[in-house]
C-alpha cells in the first residue's frame, strides 16, 4: 500500500453527456477507498456531476464527497500547489499556471493522460509510452483496455461478488426495483435502454410489442426519450410515465446514482448501454447487451466497434457471433433491427453464457485504478 500522504489530482472537463465525469468520479472514489490516497477531483461542470451524485453542492468551490476532495475547476484558475500524481482525463488541457507549478516542484509529479477506451490493437503498443514534455515534466499515455498490456477497466474491489450475490437474491432485486417504482410482471423480460437518439429504435419496439413474451422496458431519462415518445405517439415522456402497447410495457425512470444504475443493470435480462462507462458496467453485469457507441468524425468509432466485437464474440459459435455483429452494427447505423433482434434471440442461452464468460475473463485483469497505482510505483 502507498503512503497515505501521496496526493493525486484528477482533472475533468465535461465535454458533453456524463461519461467524462462518470469515469473520473468512479476512479477518484476508488483511489481513496482502495488505495488510501488523497485525491482532488477538479471538475469544470458541477451540474453534470450532480446528476450522478445528488449530494454535490453546485455553488461551492470545494467540498468533500465520499472521501474525495471535489474542487470546482474555475475558468479563472487560482494558484494551487501541484500534487504528486496528476491525471488529465481524456486529454483535457491543464491550467497553464498549474503546469508551471508542476515544473517548479523539486521532484516533478507523474503526469498522465487517461485516454478513451478502445479495444483496438494499437492501444497495447501505446499504453504507458511517454507523450509530450512540459519543461521538466514528462507526460505519459495511460490507455484503458480489454487486453493484457493495456491499463484495464475500472472495477471496484468485490464488485463481481456483490453482483452475483444480488443476482441470486430475488427478494433484494424485487425490493430494489420497487424502490424505483418498478413492478415487474413475473413472466416479463426486463430490458434497460440507455442510448443516444436512434432511428432504429421503432423497429425494435415494434417487434417487442408483437412478441409472445412480455417485455418491461426501463428507460432512464435521457436522449433516447424523444424516439420512445414518437413510437408511443405521445407528446412528451417524463419520469414515472408508464405505457403499455401489446406485450411491451415502457417505463421512464429517473436518472439514478451510479451504484443504483449498477443494480438496475444487474436486474435486467438485457441492457442497452452507450458511451464508455455504462458500456463497461453492462459488461460487469454479466448479461447480454447492446452498445450504442459515441459517434466520432469520419466514422472512426466504427473501427472501435468492430475491434470490440471481434474480442467479445470470439468465444461464440459462428452463427451467434454473426447475430451479435448484425445486431450491434445495425443499431449503430440507426437501421431497423427487428430481424437482427430475432436472430440474436435464437442464441439467447449462448449469449448469456458468453456475457458471463467475458465478464470473468475481464475480471482477471488488474483493474484500472490498481494499474494506475502500479504505474506510479514503477515510476518512482
Ligand atoms: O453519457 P455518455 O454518453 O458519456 C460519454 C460522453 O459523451 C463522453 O464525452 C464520451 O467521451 C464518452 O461517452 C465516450 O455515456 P457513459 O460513458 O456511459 O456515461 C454515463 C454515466 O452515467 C455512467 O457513469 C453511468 C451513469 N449513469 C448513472 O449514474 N445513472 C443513470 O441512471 C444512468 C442512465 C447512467
Amino acid at each position: 500500500m502507498l503512503q497515505p500522504k501521496t496526493r493525486w489530482d484528477i482533472f475533468c472537463t465535461v465535454v458533453d453527456n456524463y461519461g467524462d465525469i462518470g469515469v473520473t468520479w468512479r476512479l477518484a472514489r476508488q483511489l481513496v477507498a482502495e488505495h488510501a490516497l488523497e485525491v482532488r477531483l477538479w471538475v469544470d461542470d458541477l451540474r453534470a456531476f450532480e446528476r450522478l451524485c445528488p449530494e454535490i453542492d453546485i455553488d461551492v468551490a470545494q467540498q468533500w464527497q465520499q472521501g474525495v476532495e471535489v474542487r470546482h475547476w474555475p475558468s479563472d484558475w487560482v494558484h494551487t500547489e501541484a500534487a504528486d500524481v496528476v491525471i488529465a482525463a481524456f486529454a483535457c488541457q491543464l491550467p497553464s499556471d498549474y503546469m508551471d507549478v508542476m515544473a517548479e516542484r523539486e521532484k516533478p509529479p507523474l503526469w498522465m493522460n487517461l485516454d478513451y477506451l478502445s479495444a483496438e490493437d494499437w492501444v497495447i503498443g501505446c499504453h504507458g509510452l511517454p507523450s509530450v514534455k512540459y519543461k521538466s515534466v514528462q507526460k505519459f499515455f495511460f490507455f484503458p483496455g480489454f487486453q493484457p498490456g493495456t491499463g484495464g477497466l475500472l472495477r471496484e474491489r468485490g464488485l463481481l461478488d456483490q453482483r452475483r450475490q444480488f443476482q441470486h437474491d430475488r427478494a433484494a432485486q424485487r425490493q430494489f426495483l420497487q424502490g424505483l417504482g418498478i413492478d415487474r410482471a413475473a413472466d416479463a423480460q426486463l430490458i434497460s435502454l440507455f442510448a443516444y437518439e436512434n432511428t432504429g429504435l421503432a423497429s425494435w419496439l415494434d417487434v417487442l410489442a408483437a412478441d409472445a413474451m412480455p417485455t418491461h422496458l426501463l428507460v432512464p431519462e435521457g436522449r433516447i426519450l424523444g424516439d420512445v415518445a414518437r413510437w408511443l405517439g405521445v407528446e412528451t415522456l417524463s419520469v414515472g410515465a408508464l405505457h403499455v402497447r401489446q406485450a411491451l410495457t415502457v417505463q421512464v425512470l429517473p436518472f439514478v446514482r451510479q451504484d443504483q444504475y449498477d443494480h438496475l443493470l444487474w436486474c435486467c435480462d438485457f441492457n442497452a448501454v452507450r458511451g464508455e462507462d455504462s458500456f463497461v458496467r453492462a459488461q460487469w453485469a454479466g448479461r447480454p447487451m447492446l452498445w450504442h457507441i459515441y459517434q466520432q468524425d469520419e466514422d472512426i468509432h466504427l473501427d472501435k466497434l468492430d475491434a470490440f466485437l471481434a474480442l467479445y464474440t470470439k468465444g461464440l459459435s459462428p452463427a451467434a457471433a454473426e447475430a451479435t455483429n448484425g445486431l450491434w452494427r445495425a443499431w449503430n447505423a440507426g437501421l431497423p433491427i427487428a430481424e437482427q433482434w430475432l436472430a440474436a434471440r435464437n442464441h439467447w442461452p449462448e449469449l448469456h453464457k458468453n456475457a458471463e464468460a467475458w465478464c470473468l475473463e475481464q475480471g482477471l485483469q488488474a483493474d484500472l485504478a490498481a494499474a494506475l497505482v502500479q504505474f506510479y510505483l514503477n515510476w518512482i
